[in-house]
């Protein structure tokens, strides 16, 4: 009886450092997934805007505390007559997911509220194309409410959660992902890079 009950007790508490040690991998796993994902975000906004030029963007943007996560650019596509060439007019913008209202609730079931989805449209010849380039962008950048406060302590307010905004010849970029774990808790990431455009 004595061993049975000694024997359970080390056997249940093999299990539990095993069950937990998953646990910690499946956390460690979805954390670098996220952090992955994200980067490849910023990686991809930032290879699109590279090469665009300074001019094509809304002045605007570039008066402080102007800021949108609606972004018309276009691309350098060479020089002609002294002048610079530029390709087809692009625009980033933000989009609430499938399934979502702007109500703070969790509409299509996937465990965020209002999430949003990337969504770049190229316009040639008068008619837009659209793909999405990415799911799960947060509504608002991490550390905000909608409460017409800076509550990050960015200099932004109520910034949504991917957002640009400009000083000089300098275009700021910041994103937020997020994701809900396998444990039901909501994983956050944001990332910002600075460019510099001509
Ligand atoms: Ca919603
Ligand atoms: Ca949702
Ligand atoms: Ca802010
Ligand atoms: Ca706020």
């Amino acid at each position: 009886m004595v061993v049975m009950a000694i024997l359970s007790v080390v056997l249940g508490s093999v299990v539990l450092s095993m069950q937990e040690g998953s646990d910690a991998w499946t956390a460690s796993m979805e954390s670098s997934t996220l952090d992955s994902k994200t980067e490849r975000t910023l990686d991809r906004i930032v290879r699109l805007l590279e090469v665009s030029s300074l001019g094509s963007l809304d002045p605007d943007l570039f008066d402080t505390g102007d800021l949108t996560s609606d972004l018309g650019f276009r691309e350098m596509v060479g020089f002609a007559a002294g002048s610079v060439q530029l390709g087809p007019e692009r625009r980033l913008t933000l989009v609430l997911a499938p399934g979502e209202l702007d109500n703070d609730l969790d509409d299509n079931g996937d465990g965020l509220a209002d999430e949003q989805r990337l969504v770049l449209t190229e316009t040639v010849g008068g008619t837009p194309r659209s793909i999405a380039l990415a799911k799960g962008i947060s509504e608002l950048l991490a550390g905000e409410t909608a409460n017409g406060l800076d509550d990050n302590g960015n200099g932004l307010v109520d910034e949504p959660g991917l957002c640009f905004d400009g000083t000089g010849g300098t275009l700021n970029i910041r994103l937020s992902m997020e994701k809900v774990t396998s444990r039901g808790q909501l994983m956050t990431r944001t990332l910002e890079t600075a460019l510099t455009l001509e």
